[in-house]
Order: structure tokens, then sequence, then C-alpha cells
């Protein structure tokens, strides 16, 4: 049975919400134009004023703003609200340039605590539920957000917050943990962890688990659910957005649905800022509808991805986005070619390895380089070097029908891959360095 937090709204009509869009995109644009001077400034330049937007069909004459804008206006000058009436700001990790701090009233985080709430009645969550919450808490939003979603729903929740595996297991089955919410390569090592201490899935209380915060594959999640015995959802959100829930995923597992009567979600060519009809890749650009402390409109999230209004068998009716592939920015160019690190763990996967894996670019004699260390499983793990360079040769052939380069293939023995507790760093760009 499907469980919704706010069914009126989740499975609204396309017209009741855009409706709800028309209207409160006309308030908060009149909301940032009398409070964010540096938007209003961008407005200006553009020849745009609050009376040209009378609907979402005029969305596409605001301005962009982009991680610059926000480095530049850097602490306090994209508030639309005084910081009396802030109560709370959550902050990126800065692995991209300087930190971005987002500001919260109390209002603001309400309605990101019910949009993590959607997101964990959608994975089937309600009252009757264990819920550990193994993201980090503190500046990065995953466990506050999901924290306050998880009480919205009223489950119980245990905030262990990301680390000290051995002790996560412990609550798991100690407290029998039905929901997990970490990030994908985190639940990928508790599984690991897991399966050393002779746990399988069928010991395990879990029953499904959200996971987020940074790209993976569908390769990823067969296995997630495989080693876990559980049902893994895919949930996007970030920083400058509120955080986690600004999408998530149905029992259907298709698609993420974006909370749209919170955020508009647009995609655009990232060279021309045209924006494209659903079904085409390009950049994601969203809209928030309802922040009072931090209203972004038009922000550009670099994330590559695709958006589809089909009729959604889950009840829900609001646009899906794609799996993020990665961010722009995450891409490399090798030999002129892009390519985006999840296509390296598709085919990993593919061949039956872990998402234990670490990419390595170089320039050698004015020529990119790109190495791909893996790690072999317990199972396939052997000093024999025929089956070695046989499984090698394969891996590199695979690389290339994917990726159109040669990679040189390094396989390393089980567990010499640093693992991750958050967002897992599986890119060396030395070129970069
Ligand atoms: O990662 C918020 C979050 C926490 C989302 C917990 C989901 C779960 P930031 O640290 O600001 O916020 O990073 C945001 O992470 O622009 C994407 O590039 C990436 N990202 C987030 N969720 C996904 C996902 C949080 N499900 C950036 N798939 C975003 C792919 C994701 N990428």
């Amino acid at each position: 049975m499907e469980h919704y937090y706010q069914p009126e709204i989740e499975c609204a009509s396309r017209e009741k919400i855009i409706e709800i869009q028309n209207e409160k995109l006309v308030k908060q644009v009149k909301h940032v134009w009398d409070n964010v001077p540096y938007y209003r400034k961008k407005m200006e330049q553009k020849g745009v004023s609050p009376e040209d937007i009378k609907s979402i069909d005029d969305l596409h004459k605001l301005p962009f703003l982009s991680k610059a804008d926000l480095r530049e206006a850097y602490p306090y000058g994209l508030m639309g609200k005084p910081l009396k009436d802030c109560v709370r700001i959550q902050s990126t990790s800065g692995t991209t340039g300087k930190r971005v701090v987002a500001f919260y009233t109390q209002h603001d985080i309400d309605l990101w605590e019910e949009c993590c709430a959607r997101a964990i009645m959608a994975a089937g969550g309600t009252n009757e539920d264990v819920c550990q919450v193994s993201y980090g808490y503190g500046l990065f939003t995953g466990g506050p957000g999901l924290n306050g979603g998880s009480h919205k729903v009223g489950c119980l929740t245990i905030p262990t917050s990301s680390g000290n595996t051995e002790r996560q297991i412990m609550f798991i089955m100690d407290l029998q943990a039905t929901i997990l919410c970490c990030t994908p390569s985190y639940a990928a090592f508790l599984g690991e962890k897991m399966k050393e201490m002779g746990l399988g899935p069928d010991d395990i209380p879990l029953k499904a688990g959200i996971f987020g915060a940074e790209a993976w594959s569908e390769e990823m999640r067969q296995d997630i659910q495989k080693t876990l015995g559980i049902k893994a959802y895919d949930i996007y959100g970030l920083t400058e957005l509120s955080g986690p829930g600004v999408s998530f995923e149905c029992s259907e597992q298709k698609g993420m649905h974006v909370n749209e009567d919170h955020f508009i979600a647009e995609i655009i060519d990232p060279d021309t800022g045209e924006v494209l009809p659903d079904g085409t890749q390009g950049e994601l650009v969203f809209t928030s509808l309802d922040k009072e402390a931090f209203p972004l409109l038009r922000y550009r999230t670099r994330d590559i991805c695709t958006l589809t209004r089909e009729k959604c068998s889950c009840g829900r009716t609001h646009v899906r986005m794609a799996k993020p592939k990665g961010r722009s920015d995450d891409m490399l160019i090798i030999r002129g070619v892009n390519v985006f690190p999840s296509q390296i763990e598709t085919v990993l996967l593919k061949h039956g390895y872990a998402a234990n894996y670490l990419i390595i670019v170089d320039r050698v004699n004015n020529t990119d380089t790109l190495e791909v260390q893996v790690e072999m499983t317990p199972e396939m793990f052997t000093d024999n070097l025929g089956e070695i360079s046989a499984r090698q040769k394969a891996l590199v052939e695979g690389l290339k029908s994917m990726l159109g380069i040669k990679a040189k293939v390094t396989l390393v023995a089980p567990r010499t891959i640093a693992r991750s507790e958050g967002k897992a760093v599986r890119v060396i760009d030395k070129r970069k360095i």
C-alpha cells in the first residue's frame, strides 16, 4: 500500500499544481524584489520587474542565479528576511570552493521537514517504524533534514549521525531499525561490514533505505538491495534549496518526484540557458516558491538530468527527475571526451565489482591519462595472474565501449580503498593539483 504524508497536495491534479505555482511565484518574486537587493539588481539589468511575472509561463524572463552569485553575495547578500527572523543556518562542505551558507526561518524548517516526511512515507514509513538517521548531523543538511522528517512521520528516530560503523549495526539490530537513511556509499559499507559479521539480508530488520547526497548508479541500488534485503529509495536535494527532500522516489523507483508545490524545476541548455523540453538532458534549475530566508529564483544546480511528467502509478502527480548523472563540474574531460564517474561505476558493477573504486586522472607528456583502481571482491580475490589479467582486460574493454576511450585498470586487494561515512570521494584529478 502506498503511504502519503500530504496526499491532497502530493496527488493533486496538474491544474491544481499549476494554480498553486502561479500564485506562489507571483508572491515570491515580489518578496525577492522587495527584500533581496542583489537579485533585484539582476532583474533590473535584465529589464524585468515583478509586474512582468504573472504566471509560471513568465518564469523564463527571470535571470538565473549561480553558485558564483552565492559566493559573491556571501554570507548575507541573498537573504530575504532580517537575521532576527532566522533560526538556523546549514552549510555545504565547500569541496568545490567557498562554503554556501543557507538561512532558515522556522517556517522554512517546517516546510523542509515536511518534504523529508513525504520522502519517508513514500518509502513505506509510518509511526510504527524505527528510522535510523546515519547522515551526518551538524552543518550538513542530511542528518537534520531526515531527522525532522522522521519526527513529523512519528517514527522512533535514532540519530546516530555518520561513522562508528559497529555501533550503527548494534543499534540497527538491538532497536530493530526498519528504515536506514545515509549516503549510498555508506549503505554499501554497512552492508559489507554486516556480511563480515556473518549477517545476511534475512537477519537484518531493515526494510527500506533512503539514500542520496551523491550520484549512485542503478547497479549500486541492486547491490545494496540484495545485501541488506531492503528496498532502496533515492532522495535528492541541495543546501541552497533547503537540503534533502527537494525530490524523492516512490515505490515505483522510476525517478524522483519534485515537491512541486515548493519548487519549480526546469531543465536548461547549460551553454545557452535555453529551457529544454521534458525528456531532454540538461542542467537542472530550481525556483523556490515558499522559502522566506533564502529565497532563490532560477538557481542553476549544475546537476545534469532529465524531467518527465508521465503519469506515475504511485498516484503522485508531481514531475519526476531522473537520477542525476552527476554535477557538470564532476564531469571529467579526458582527451577531449566527457566522462562522468557514474558511467565508470556502471561498468564496474556490471562486471561484478562493488562500488569501491578510485578514478585517477593525470596529464603525462601533454596527454591526459585515466586510471581506474578497483577492489576485487573477497570472492574474486586470487593470486592467479592469468585470472587477474583476464579480468583487467575485460574491464578495459567494458570501459572503452562505455566511454569511448582507453583506461588503465588496476585491480587491488579487498579493503584497500578507503571507505566513506558521508559523500564518497572517488576522483583524484592530478591535473588540478
Ligand atoms: O547533499 C543534501 C542531501 C542530503 C540530499 C541527504 C540527499 C540526502 P549538498 O551537500 O548541498 O546537499 O549537495 C548537493 O549533491 O547538487 C547533487 O550534485 C548531489 N546530490 C544530492 N542528492 C543526490 C542524489 C545534499 N540523490 C549536491 N543523486 C547536489 C545524485 C545528488 N546527486
